[in-house]
């Protein structure tokens, strides 16, 4: 259910881009208070979102009425607990997607006023919010509902309430995290140490296996920053490590992120990175990350200059289409998770879902699966799966091969506006190209 526990709804999106207002070119018609929307054959689509006091539910069935006579064609409907109500029934929120005659609009507007309260209309935004600020990124926070422990039968810590309550607790700690906050320190208990016994035997086949960067990053974080056997280590050691190599900073995240959330983060140099550890029965592969992948696969790889600037795929998703998000976040899958590159004449790793999974990480590198030269176009639309072990990789003639003919891609990407990242101002400049 979209509105469940702390995931964000659609209203909340609806809100998100009313506030920051949009980079997109002005259509032709205006409304109310300022709004511009979107003509198309005399019709436009618009957000509306209104309440309505629980004990007189019939007004629902009065706002279909006003549907009905407006001709108005319903795209899309959710609704949720609103407030409290003085005689404690709780109203109820709806949010709703409609296209309507522009000629009618306002009318339509005032006529569901009479039935409802707090009635807003939003137009629909050619252009995605996208966070212009590093604080901006509080609500890049959208959570999304795969592999959870509480709901997925399949999930290795399903029947396991300790561990239930240890993800909650942990969980908490990102909910209640805000942009400059010091990251919180988690004390990990003798079994989760237990379970980063992956460090050790991960650690014995890496110097075959890894691409030269990734052996270099981990030297330097065993080295500087504590990284061994014995202890996970944590973000905040991990992310003032990571800015003074690369400017990378870390952040901590309950679970898997919409791929739009977790991309634009990236434009930041902002790495959103669980805290949690994978249940003990399962060490050796997980479908979710976890900290064993952040710090393990994604980490030593963060620490590499020429790596750090594959996140120019979260530049070029800022304020990306639905269809390039999902292009983008299979180019990052396929790379930054999955990635293989020739190193003298022979396959290593690079792709942190690799790197992290002893399982995979033997798989990936043996002759079973099929290989693929990496090229961003015919790569971007590969489906895959994020159950399993993948059933192929993309190669790349090396790993510079592999920044270059991404950065080309993500340049070709088009949007009506421009960015630029100031690092000086942690904030993206928007250069209106309409
Ligand atoms: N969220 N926390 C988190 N970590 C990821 O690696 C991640 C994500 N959400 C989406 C996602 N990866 C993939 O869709 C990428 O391909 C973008
Ligand atoms: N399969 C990886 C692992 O077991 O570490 C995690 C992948 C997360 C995308
Ligand atoms: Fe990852």
């Amino acid at each position: 259910a979209p509105f469940s526990g702390r995931k964000q709804s659609l209203i909340e999106d609806a809100r998100r881009e009313r506030s920051s207002g949009s980079a997109g070119s002005p259509g032709p018609s205006r409304y109310g208070d300022g709004f511009v929307f979107e003509e198309k054959h005399g019709r436009v689509t618009v957000n509306v979102l209104f309440t309505l006091s629980n004990e007189k539910n019939a007004g629902f069935f009065k706002t279909g009425k006003i549907f009905e006579t407006f001709e108005a064609k319903l795209l899309h409907i959710e609704s949720r607990p609103g407030r409290k109500s003085k005689n404690s029934t709780t109203d109820l929120e709806f949010f709703m997607k409609c296209e309507v005659h522009s000629s009618d609009l306002d009318v339509f507007i005032n006529s569901l006023k009479r039935v409802a309260d707090d009635v807003r209309s939003i137009p629909e935004e050619k252009v995605p919010w996208f966070p212009r600020q590093i604080k901006d990124l509080d609500r890049c926070n959208m959570l999304i509902t795969k592999f959870d422990p509480d709901m997925d039968q399949e999930h290795p810590g399903y029947s396991d309430p300790e561990y239930r309550k240890r993800r909650a607790f942990i969980s908490e700690l990102a909910f209640r995290y805000k942009q400059g906050d010091p990251l919180p320190t988690v004390e990990y208990t003798a079994e989760e140490v237990s379970t980063w016994e992956v460090y050790r035997q991960l650690r014995s086949i890496y110097p075959g296996l890894a691409c030269r960067q990734f052996l270099d990053g981990l030297q330097q974080l065993e080295k500087e920053c504590g990284y061994g056997e014995d202890r996970i280590p944590q973000l905040r050691e991990v992310s003032a490590f990571l800015k003074e190599k690369t400017g990378f900073q870390l952040r901590p995240v309950a679970g898997l992120l919409s791929a739009r959330d977790f991309l634009n983060s990236l434009a930041f140099r902002v790495f959103q990175c669980t805290q949690y550890i994978r249940h003990s029965s399962a060490p050796m592969h997980s479908p979710e990350p976890d900290c064993c992948h952040e710090l393990l696969g994604h980490i030593p790889m963060l620490a590499d200059k020429e790596f750090a600037q594959f996140s120019q795929i979260g530049l070029a998703s800022l304020g990306a289409t639905d269809e390039d998000i999902e292009k983008l976040s299979t180019l990052y899958w396929f790379t930054v998770e999955f990635g293989l590159c020739k190193q003298n004449g022979t396959v290593k790793a690079y792709g942190a879902g690799l790197l992290s999974s002893y399982g995979e990480l033997v798989y990936a590198l043996s002759n079973e699966p099929e290989y693929k030269p990496f090229n961003p176009e015919e790569t971007a639309v590969q489906p895959y799966q994020d159950q399993t072990y993948q059933p192929v990789y993309f190669v790349s003639e090396s790993f510079e091969d592999a920044k270059i003919k991404l950065r080309r891609y993500s340049a070709a990407i088009k949007r009506p506006f421009a960015v630029r990242y100031d690092p000086f101002t942690c904030s993206v400049e928007v250069l209106d190209q309409s």
